[in-house]
């Protein structure tokens, strides 16, 4: 595939006034005709032709007018129509008819079907596979719909926008005309057809209009998705509240389909989601689902103003959306559940996936400047960093600006197609701050390392804290420029109160903010009384690296003592880091693996105490996992060897706290009503985390088997099947339990998917045959996106051990999986490759065999431009 540039943006020749579309529903043979009317834009050239965009079409008719066209007018090839000879000035209109084959569509991009329900995904150029058309983000129209199709098979017709009408149609049919006011781009377009139970609520908005809402499921379903219902009204309610946004059409509607490439999309009026964030009840979904529905739902409903209201110029403008709403939909859980334990997860999350992608071949700009295949741009470095990006904009400028800067986006680009620099220059206009330096955040990759050192002069009463930064080289960006990073930060004296300090030189200071803007600056604090234990980066304020030398009982006193519960828990997190790494080298060189008592007293202590909610307590329990050990050790890593440093520390902390974890065990006993709020999920968290230290201590399943027994919600199930399974995959227990959670779950998929996830993610060189034999289940699909990714997915990206086999397997199976599953989804396919992507930080024998995979991906035939584009970087 070719490469596009962002610097070879430019406005189309023709202006698109409207579309009216009419699709007549076949499962193979689906006609689309697409009327469009359009004129010359001012200033392009009178000679221009006009050219759309396609993908694997077949057109069986084109008018001008409504005339035949002339067939030396226009041609076709595999990507375009171009049509020449078009009026100066003149309005005109075109009309394409296509057809369509939905149901051998399995790269589940246009129009498909899934379970006999008609569905579109045409973010990002899903619609050149239904009609040719101006596929592209800046070009917005106003689009009418018709609907026809089999009245018994399809007695539900949606589209985007508000409903015109419908009625009979012939024989067996019916149709049905919906019309979408705003003006939109084409991929957010939808149409969904087929037989499906709904779920049904009102919301009355702040200026008084009522909205139907609608979730649509499988019948049968319809009780699972009155939380994602609840999420739904609580997000409408949220975006009115803080971002003054309310909603603008008569219904909001929300479809559930078990076949999708990602988690939901945004289309305007009619998200269509992946079944497994909407559905959900305590029997069947865990804590953790609930909070990713609750996320999904509040993601996609935020779009309505930040990605549809306000799109994108072109895709490199991707993470104007994306990154913009996730920090809404951040913001929203944290104000809904812990702001701590949210922001614990948050950091988690983008350390253990953002931070290996900044790190690796795959790294780019949150803001890129080219790419091969946009599909591979739906990025947790877009997404999650992006968010960072609008984090950051919110600490420099503090809640009110923030505010002022959005309200002013919202006002002056509500229906543009924008920018990034659109996007910065409402803060600036808003602030009077100049966020030019600021920019970089957005167009250098790399995580930025900051390094510090400090003195105390007891003498002078002065403290100095010397600050380095500096921004690897990634592919492309081999020197980088310095940048403006902010710093939560505090000073903690003795007694765990904090100082306030007569002045701070060197450095701008904003509240609790320190500006870090040079490459080397040096802040002197002045007028302390005694030395100070600083803290920094609270709240992770910006998303970097920090190399601090600090003393363990420096960092216990953080964690003991800080007003900023995010700060305790990284400060924790600080002190077992270095000793988890220590315990990573002992292991591979043989030598006797010792654990700081001062980190498992102050674990211990924390995990004790009951002041704190049981969620920050049971992320206190969690610690590093192997996969952030590998990322400090940074290169050479032999992931046996990780795994058994940590599981040494594991053994340690076990058996000295083994006391309070039976106690926590038993005292947050999850049984009695469920309910899914997060103070109830906390409760069954704390339990959860100090059940694999009580397995270990107990060194046998009895306890583990007895939890999955007596568990009465899935949270608790799959915790007890995940200890069972992961500490004594070999026990009769282990297999009876595998068996029974099979047996009771066998219909349902979701749960089944949890079966998988838990089988694939066993330790050891004993996985891959594991994950083999499972392939040859019943219960396997290699057509469902969530199967594969359940079983090969989780595998790949979450079995350091099992996957990383000294022998090369891991890689030989999965670059077979790969070939496989490329020529029937290649966005999946290239998804789960990316697996890959730390290869080069693996010690010499597995990175060989890791490059002997890549490369025979590499060679494989007819590669999709998905996977070619990922692989090739990978090898670069
Ligand atoms: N905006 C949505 C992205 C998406 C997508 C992209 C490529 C291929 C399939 C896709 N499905 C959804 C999701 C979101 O960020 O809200
Ligand atoms: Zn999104």
């Amino acid at each position: 595939g070719r490469i596009i540039h962002l610097t070879d943006y430019r406005p189309t020749d023709f202006v698109l006034e409207r579309v009216d579309l009419t699709f007549e529903l076949d499962p193979t043979e689906t006609k689309c005709t697409s009327r469009m009317l359009f004129h010359r834009r001012e200033g392009a050239a009178v000679d221009a032709p006009l050219v759309l965009d396609g993908d694997e079409l077949k057109m069986t008719g084109l008018l001008f007018d409504g005339m035949p066209m002339e067939p030396g007018r226009f041609t076709e090839d595999n990507d375009t129509l171009t049509i020449r000879e078009l009026p100066e000035t003149a309005a005109f209109e075109i009309t394409v008819d296509t057809v369509i084959n939905p149901e051998a569509n399995t790269q589940l991009m246009g129009l498909y079907r899934t379970n006999g329900i008609y569905c579109t995904q045409c973010e990002a150029e899903g619609f050149r596979r239904i009609t040719y058309f101006y596929d592209r983000p800046d070009v917005l129209c106003v689009y009418t719909v018709n609907i026809i199709a089999d009245k018994e098979s399809c007695p539900l017709l949606l589209s985007n926008g508000n409903f015109l009408g419908g009625a009979g149609y012939g024989e067996g049919k019916h149709f049905a005309a919906w019309f979408d006011p705003h003006p939109k781009p084409s991929y957010l377009f939808a149409l969904v057809a087929g037989d499906l139970g709904v779920v049904e609520d009102t919301f009355t908005t702040m200026s008084g209009r009522e909205v139907a809402l609608k979730i649509y499921v499988e019948h049968g379903k319809e009780p699972r998705a009155a939380y994602a219902m609840d999420a739904l009204k609580r997000s409408m309610k949220w975006d009115e509240e803080v971002f003054s946004r309310e909603y603008d059409l008569d219904i909001f509607m929300v479809v559930a389909v078990s076949d999708f490439n990602m988690g939901a999309m945004e289309n305007k009026g009619l998200n269509v989601f992946n079944d497994k964030y909407v559905l959900a009840d305590p029997e069947t979904a865990t804590d953790a689902d609930y909070a990713n529905i609750e996320a999904i739902i509040a993601h996609e409903y935020f779009h309505n103003w930040t990605g549809n209201r306000i799109t994108c110029r072109d895709w490199f403008q991707l993470c104007l959306k994306e990154g913009l709403t996730v920090y809404r939909d951040h913001e929203f859980s944290a104000d809904q559940r812990s702001r701590a334990v949210k922001r614990v997860a948050e950091v988690r999350h983008l350390k253990s996936e953002q931070f290996p992608e900044d790190a690796g071949p795959l790294a780019h700009p949150v803001r890129p400047t080219k790419y091969r295949e946009i599909n591979n741009f739906y990025t947790t470095t877009v997404y999650e960093k992006g968010a960072e990006v609008t984090r950051m904009i919110a600490t420099i400028l503090g809640r009110d600006l923030f505010k002022k800067g959005m309200d002013l986006y919202f006002e002056r680009h509500d229906g543009d197609a924008a920018t990034i620099e659109d996007f910065v220059k409402c803060f600036e206009d808003a602030s009077g701050r100049d966020l030019g330096q600021f920019s970089l955040w957005y167009h250098q990759a790399g995580t930025p390392l900051v390094t510090v050192s400090s003195a105390f002069d007891q003498a002078k009463g002065t403290f100095t804290l010397a600050l380095e930064q500096m921004v690897p080289p990634t592919p492309g960006q081999s020197a980088k420029e310095p940048m403006h990073i902010p710093l939560r930060f505090g000073l903690l004296l003795p007694d765990g109160s904090e100082a306030t300090p007569a002045s701070i030189d060197g450095v701008e200071v904003t509240g609790d903010v320190l500006h870090l803007t040079k490459r080397k600056q040096v802040a002197t604090v002045t007028g302390l009384d005694a030395r100070p234990v600083v803290t920094l980066n609270r709240d992770f304020s910006a998303p970097i690296n920090l190399h601090f030398e600090r003393t363990p009982a420096d960092l216990a006193h953080i964690a003991r003592h800080d007003r900023d519960l995010f700060a305790r828990w990284q400060a924790l997190n600080d002190l077992a880091l270095p000793n988890l790494v220590e315990a990573s080298r002992n292991a591979r060189a043989g030598t006797a693996i010792a654990v700081n008592s001062l980190l498992s007293d102050t674990l211990i202590e924390i995990a004790a105490d009951e002041t704190l909610e049981p969620a920050f307590r049971a992320q206190i329990l969690a610690l590093p996992s192997e996969a952030d050990i590998a990322r400090e050790l940074g290169s050479n890593n032999d992931p046996d060897a990780i795994r058994a440093g940590r599981e040494a520390v594991l053994a340690f902390l076990a058996s000295e706290g083994k006391a309070l974890f039976a106690t926590l065990f038993e005292r947050h006993d999850g049984k009695g009503s469920f309910t899914p709020d997060a103070a109830s999920a906390g409760r069954r968290a704390l339990r959860n985390a100090a059940l694999p230290f009580l397995a270990i201590a107990d060194g046998q399943p009895a306890r583990a088997a007895q939890a999955f027994a007596d568990s009465d919600n899935m949270t608790d199930l799959s915790a007890a099947l995940g200890v069972l399974a992961h500490r004594f995959p070999e026990a009769e227990e282990t297999q009876a339990a595998l068996e029974t959670f099979r047996a009771r779950f066998a219909e349902n998929a979701l749960v089944l998917d949890k079966w998988f996830a838990i089988q694939a993610t066993i330790p050891g060189e004993g996985a891959l045959g594991r994950v083999q034999q499972l392939m040859q289940s019943p219960h396997f699909n290699a057509a469902n996106p969530n199967r594969v990714r359940a079983l090969v997915g989780t595998f790949a990206f979450s079995n350091p051990t099992g996957f990383n086999r000294l022998d090369g397997e891991g890689y030989r199976f999965l670059a077979s999986q790969i070939l496989q599953i490329d020529p029937k989804n290649p966005q999946l396919a290239a998804r789960i490759l990316t697996s890959m992507r730390s290869w080069r930080s693996l010690e010499g024998v597995r990175a060989e065999h890791a490059l002997n995979a890549l490369r025979r991906i590499a060679a494989g035939e007819k590669l999709s431009a998905d996977v070619a584009d990922i692989v090739e970087r990978m090898l670069n």
